[in-house]
């Protein structure tokens, strides 16, 4: 019995091919668990059913909420709300795409975000103080993950700078770190082999790319609060970058005069660098970046795939802090 199958990378679910985790995965795979002789028992759960199992929703809809009119043309239409909500990465919950229901048990009662570090006023804020604090609104941004997949997807939150200004960095603040949640017990990552990554899960930006326009924070999607598997009740949006820059589920947000070690940039540096910005010419080492495919139903080889664009198409907002 062969326990790893050779087969063209359109056969494997979900292209795990070409996953974040690939890399690190089948060497530890290799390594402990062909080794420890459990293979069979851990391949089934790379299977993929993305609508299995009904789905009791904790989302609540934001009435009345403003569309920012310099972010709602787009030329690509919106994807499909059950596509964007169901088609996830999630590595705290698994290593598939299909951890909607693994994530529904992230406890989000009783949310706290930290903010403190470099700053004049350190605070601690919870959800409601968020939705007080900051006048929220609708933009829609492209989203582009490392994978070579790319949605377009309608999110609900404010501009990261109206945080910023808020707690007040001082002048040696120079970048920012981003803490998701974490508790082993409930976090049950993609597998025993994952119990080594470097949790929790950590992402950062320079103070001037946090400042800018596109930096976001959202709250919700599509309308309505965040489900938990896109990141409840807080998470990072960066539409310019990776999706791995985006960190969900934040709990802390610390300034700091150095630049951080970051989660994925310290499990595999050469694939997963610290700037991560979107860019057709500069190949993944595992596969190109020239063209993406747009998440869509059935399986993933026969999605439609359009060209790639510079930082995503938002040059026009953060080219000039890359010169
Ligand atoms: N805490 C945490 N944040 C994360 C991830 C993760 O595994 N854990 N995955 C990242 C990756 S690789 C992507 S592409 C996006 C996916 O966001 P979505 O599931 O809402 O599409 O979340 C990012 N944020
Ligand atoms: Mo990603």
């Amino acid at each position: 019995m062969s326990l790893i199958r050779i087969s063209p990378d359109w056969q494997l679910p979900e292209k795990l091919i070409t996953s974040e985790s690939a890399f690190v995965n089948r060497r530890k795979f290799i390594k402990q668990v062909v080794g420890a002789g459990l293979a069979a028992s851990i391949l089934p759960l790379q299977g993929c059913d993305r609508t299995s199992a009904s789905f009791h929703t904790t989302q609540t809809p934001y009435p009345n909420l403003p569309q920012n009119p310099n972010f709602t043309n787009l030329p690509s239409a919106t994807t499909p709300e059950d596509l964007a909500t169901r088609y996830n990465n999630y590595y705290e919950f698994g290593g598939s795409k299909s951890i909607w229901e693994a994530a529904q048990n992230l406890p989000t009662d009783n949310w706290r975000v930290e903010v403190s570090g470099l700053v004049k006023n350190p605070r601690t804020y919870d959800i409601d103080d968020l939705h007080k604090k900051f006048p929220l609104q609708e933009r829609i941004y492209r989203f582009r993950c490392v994978e070579a997949w790319a949605m377009v997807v309608p999110w609900v939150g404010f501009p990261m700078r109206l945080l910023m200004a808020d707690v007040e960095p001082t002048s040696a603040a120079k970048f920012v770190r981003f803490t998701s949640f974490y508790d082993p017990k409930i976090t049950k990552g993609p597998g025993f082999w994952a119990t080594n990554y470097p949790w929790p899960y950590t992402e950062a930006l320079t103070i001037q790319e946090m400042a800018n326009e596109l930096a976001f924070l959202a709250t919700g999607i599509y309308g309505k609060t965040l489900p938990k598997q896109n990141g409840a009740p807080l998470r990072m949006v960066l539409p310019w970058k990776y999706g791995f820059k985006g960190a969900k589920s934040i709990v802390k947000i610390e300034f700091l005069d150095h630049q951080p070690p970051t989660f994925w940039n310290t499990l595999v540096p050469n694939e997963y660098g610290f700037v991560a910005n979107v860019n057709p010419n500069k190949p993944h080492p595992r596969w190109s970046q020239a063209t993406e495919r747009i998440v869509g139903n059935g399986p993933s080889f026969s999605w439609d795939t359009q060209p790639t664009l510079i930082y995503n198409g938002y040059g026009e907002y953060v080219a000039h802090l890359y010169t």
